[in-house]
């Protein structure tokens, strides 16, 4: 039975993998962070308990900030593949703590290559690197593929082209088996609602049930690439499944503006929407609403306003990938569309508010938090 580490287990692209690799037949191992609050929420459904014989899911508290914590784990392990999907992922915070996403995405990268290095390890483990789109930041070339010049925007991007360097220098220094996915944005109901389609999703979700008035966005002229979470995942996995290893950019190969993701969403969720204004004095109104869907919403509603405190201090204004290498080498397509996505993120969404504004309606509280 082959055995993978994931950090970054309790995250998005984590909880997927992992049930991708269950799937697949693997002895899953994952690094979860001490936290006062249970943090599994995305992996409880295939949580294994330990005292089961031969339990195929297993979780090992540990941090990328911890060398010694890291090498002990991949040595009691002793992975056949390491996926490092754990990350301070989020560029606006990393703005806000430079130094600790430094500290954890680029160091914690090589922390980990040393600890299979040191351990002897680095003619059997594969490992996998979790690059990003965002290493292109301000655009050299339209669309960006493997070969795109990188100019990067923020610490957050930074401490990730680090990352990629060092994967790349640790294949060329010691043979080992190490990959770079370039990935675009990609997103499903189990993205962070701090990220910007989560954020739009949930939020409207709420308003749609009378739980919030408004969303506040920042910039809504940004355009994405965004695939589906689940997609992104199995391009990771077939990554380490080659003969030799490769870096890649995975993307659809379409983007869209943050505002035509409000639209899109809005649409689903029953609400039709008029933008008006420019600048930090736009506003979104309904102009149609679907009673039924948006109960809590009326004609005329202002329901998005943007608030400059989300701008960054150095933005990433449009990311455009040409996933054709992938196409070609590996046979992987995305099979899920953009508007399939949001779909299925407005109706879960939809599903939670509904229930939040059932347990008000009962005099419960509920929180909106929202950032
Ligand atoms: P998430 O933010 O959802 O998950 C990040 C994971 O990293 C969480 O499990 C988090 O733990 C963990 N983590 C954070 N800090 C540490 C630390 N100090 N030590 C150990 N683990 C830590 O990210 P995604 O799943 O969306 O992304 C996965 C990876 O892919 C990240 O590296 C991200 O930068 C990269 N990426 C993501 C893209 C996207 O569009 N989603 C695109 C390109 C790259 P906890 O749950 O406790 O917070
Ligand atoms: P990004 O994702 O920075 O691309 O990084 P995010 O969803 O945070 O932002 C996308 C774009 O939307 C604009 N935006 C807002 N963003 C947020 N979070 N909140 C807002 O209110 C808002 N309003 C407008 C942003 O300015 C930006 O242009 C994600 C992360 O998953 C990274 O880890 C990953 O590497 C990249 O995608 C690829």
């Amino acid at each position: 039975m082959k055995k993978a580490l994931i950090t970054g287990i309790t995250g998005q692209d984590g909880s997927y993998l992992a049930e991708f690799l269950l799937e697949k037949g693997y002895e899953v191992h994952g690094i979860k962070r001490r936290a006062s609050l249970f943090n599994t929420e995305r992996v409880d459904h295939i949580y294994e308990d330990p005292h089961v014989e031969h339990a195929r899911f297993k979780l090992h508290y540990g941090d990328l900030t911890d060398t010694s914590n890291l090498t002990r784990i991949i040595s009691e392990v002793r992975p056949d593949e390491v996926y490092n999907l754990g990350a301070q992922s989020h560029v606006a915070v990393s703005f806000e703590c430079p130094e600790y996403t430094a500290d954890v995405d680029a160091i914690g990268t090589l922390r980990l290559l040393e600890a299979i290095r040191f351990l002897g390890l680095e003619k059997t483990t594969r490992f996998y690197q979790a690059s990003t789109s965002e290493l292109y930041g301000l655009v050299q070339e339209i669309p960006q593929k493997e070969t795109t010049p990188f100019y990067p925007r923020s610490p957050y991007a930074v401490a990730k082209m680090y990352a990629y360097w060092i994967t790349v220098n640790y294949r060329e220094s010691y043979g080992m088996y190490a990959c770079n996915g370039i990935l675009f944005n990609h997103e499903s109901p189990r993205r962070g609602e701090t990220f910007v389609t989560r954020k739009i999703t949930r939020g409207l979700a709420n308003i749609a049930q009378g739980l919030e008035k408004c969303l506040y966005l920042g910039n809504m002229d940004a355009l994405r690439d965004w695939g589906h979470a689940k997609d992104y995942v199995r391009m990771q996995w077939m990554m380490l499944q080659q003969e030799s290893a490769d870096d890649f950019v995975i993307a659809t190969g379409k983007q869209i503006s943050v505002r035509e993701f409000v639209r899109m969403s809005a649409a689903e969720a029953g609400i039709g929407l008029d933008f008006s204004g420019e600048g930090v004095d736009e506003i979104a109104t309904a102009t149609t609403v679907d009673s039924e869907k948006a109960p809590g919403v009326k004609e005329g509603d202002v329901i998005v306003r943007v608030d400059p405190r989300y701008f960054r201090p150095a933005e990433v204004e449009t990311l455009l990938g040409d996933p054709t290498k992938a196409k070609e080498k590996l046979g992987w397509v995305p099979e899920i569309t953009v508007e399939e996505m949001c779909a299925e993120m407005v109706e879960h969404d939809l599903d939670v508010a509904r229930r939040h504004a059932l347990l008000k309606l009962h005099g419960h509280h509920v929180s909106v938090a929202r950032e």
